[in-house]
């Protein structure tokens, strides 16, 4: 009878305890989440482009998004030769056809070489290979390390811009500037949203 009366009385103590317990447990889960939220939801500045060919016609679209990461480029693609091309962030947002030269060269704020397999590289502007399909469609997602869209010393978006470029061969990622890509297929320039 006592030990009975004892434990009926200690489980709502030991109730009490756990709910005290689990309240100031949930409120620390709350703020966590809150705080590591704020970088990627709602998103950071972000820009987007819509990718042309030298006759005009849309070949896909990119986004870049901020984030506490850097800048997470996202390429869609559609209706370019099926394989491996070379997708890179230029440094000039202007996308004259039929070249496509008026991009400039790759977004390299930081002076270094080409290619993330180059031993002086890589530029900021490099990306890996977008891979695409038979029927002429693929996408990409990158994120460049620390890049900034309008704040810092080297915003993507300066006065001159940036684009994205899809090219006509795969990026050999070493070949200095221009990883050996060829031709420039598609080309937009990059504006906030
Ligand atoms: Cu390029």
């Amino acid at each position: 009878m006592t030990v009975r009366t004892k434990a009926t009385l200690a489980l709502p103590m030991m109730t009490a305890a756990m709910l005290m317990l689990g309240a100031c447990s949930s409120d620390n889960k709350g703020a966590e989440t809150a705080s590591s939220a704020v970088p990627s939801s709602p998103a950071g500045p972000s820009a987007k482009a819509v990718l042309l060919a030298a006759d005009g016609s849309q070949k896909g679209t990119a986004q870049v998004v901020e984030t506490a990461e850097g800048l997470t480029v996202t390429v869609s693609v559609t209706g370019l030769p099926a394989g491996t091309h070379a997708a890179h962030v230029h440094t000039t947002g202007a996308c004259t056809a039929p070249d496509f030269a008026s991009a400039g060269g790759h977004w390299n704020p930081t002076k270094h070489q080409h290619g993330k397999d180059n031993p002086q590289g890589m530029h900021m502007g490099d990306m890996p290979n977008i891979l695409l399909g038979a029927d002429g469609s693929g996408t990409l997602e990158y994120t460049i390390p620390g890049g900034k869209l309008a704040s810092g010393d080297a915003p993507l978006l300066d006065a001159d811009g940036a684009a994205i470029v899809i090219h006509a061969a795969a990026d050999d990622m070493k070949t200095d500037p221009t990883g050996n890509a060829g031709g420039r297929l598609a080309c937009g320039v990059l504006s906030a949203s």
